[in-house]
């Protein structure tokens, strides 16, 4: 995190957020709301809070409710909340983590343990985070994995034919790559697999854009919004990028230089489906009429 962690504290009574205030303000940045309107408001805020401190009993709708709704929202699922309420007997604290609450405090609180649970959530908070970009991220290029994209795969298809509109998918294949490892080696084949990924990542300029690399040599870009033409000047792009790095591959056939083939198809909401066989076979097509080329 670049920024200092930012608490949402939400509690009616000025007297305990003053207190919160003069425990927590040196190290943390703090938002504070004093109702369940406010809070449900604050959270949707960016940055969005990366924790917050929830009273249970509050003028509009109480704590354990608005909890259920921040947890039922995927976006806004993963902030930990710790409860922190003057209601000690067991049945309100069991309450309160049935409702997906992280912790729970009564009050009055103290500040070395308020701090430390904090801590605790936060630097849980940071792990689960840093384990998810693992599990999608492709560790040799650092491109989204086949995990990542066979996931955005589906949810783009559902978004299709649930709005309508255009979904292009590129696949990007190198040609005579068995050979190039054989010829230079497995570590200047990964080299040039890192520089070609490098490329297809500058070449898709919007952020809606995914670029994964879905098996050895092999490589994915998902367009939402985006008609053949404008995918095939993007994988046109692509091929003609790689071949400009001029990477010397002696034991090819057709080139001097590494080349990619590409295939690339389209769907509208009314044919989703085969997507990727349709551009799989573009692909194919690529690599039987001369590879370095870009098939449609
Ligand atoms: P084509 O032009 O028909 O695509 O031929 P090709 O040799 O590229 O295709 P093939 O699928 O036969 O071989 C892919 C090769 O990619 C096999 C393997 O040596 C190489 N490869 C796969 N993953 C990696 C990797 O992570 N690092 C390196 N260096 N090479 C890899
Ligand atoms: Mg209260
Ligand atoms: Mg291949
Ligand atoms: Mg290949």
């Amino acid at each position: 995190m670049i920024h200092q962690p930012i608490i949402l504290v939400v509690d009616d009574e000025p007297n305990n957020i003053e207190m919160l205030a003069g425990m927590l303000d040196d190290q943390y940045e703090l938002r504070f709301a004093v109702s369940a309107q406010e809070a449900l408001t604050a959270i949707k805020e960016m940055p969005k809070p990366d924790l917050i401190l929830l009273d249970v009993m509050l003028p509009d709708m109480n704590g354990y409710a608005i909890c259920e709704r921040i947890k039922e929202d995927p976006a806004t699922a993963d902030i930990p909340i710790i409860f922190v309420t003057s209601l000690g007997d067991p049945e309100q604290e069991e309450k309160g983590f049935a409702v997906g609450g992280a912790d729970y405090i009564v009050k009055p609180c103290r500040a070395l343990s308020i701090k430390a649970r904090i801590r605790n959530q936060l630097e849980m908070k940071r792990t689960r985070e840093l384990l998810h970009r693992l599990a999608i991220t492709d560790g040799l290029t650092s491109l989204a994995n086949r995990r990542h994209f066979d996931e955005a795969l589906k949810q783009e298809m559902q978004r299709l034919q649930r709005q309508g509109g255009q979904l292009s998918l590129v696949l990007i294949d190198v040609d005579f790559f068995k050979r190039f490892n054989d010829y230079y080696g497995h570590p200047a084949g990964d080299e040039c697999l890192r520089r070609i990924a490098a490329v297809i990542a500058t070449e898709l300029r919007r952020p809606a854009d995914l670029t994964a690399r879905i098996g050895g040599e092999e490589f994915a870009c998902l367009l939402p919004e985006t008609s053949l033409a404008g995918a095939y000047i993007v994988a046109e792009r692509i091929r003609q990028t790689v071949l400009s790095l001029k990477m010397p591959h002696q034991s090819s056939t057709i080139s001097d230089y590494v080349t990619v083939s590409v295939g690339v198809a389209t769907s509208s909401g009314t044919e989703a489906a085969h997507l990727y066989q349709r551009a799989d076979i573009q692909l194919y097509i690529a690599k039987t009429s001369g590879r370095n080329c870009v098939v449609q």
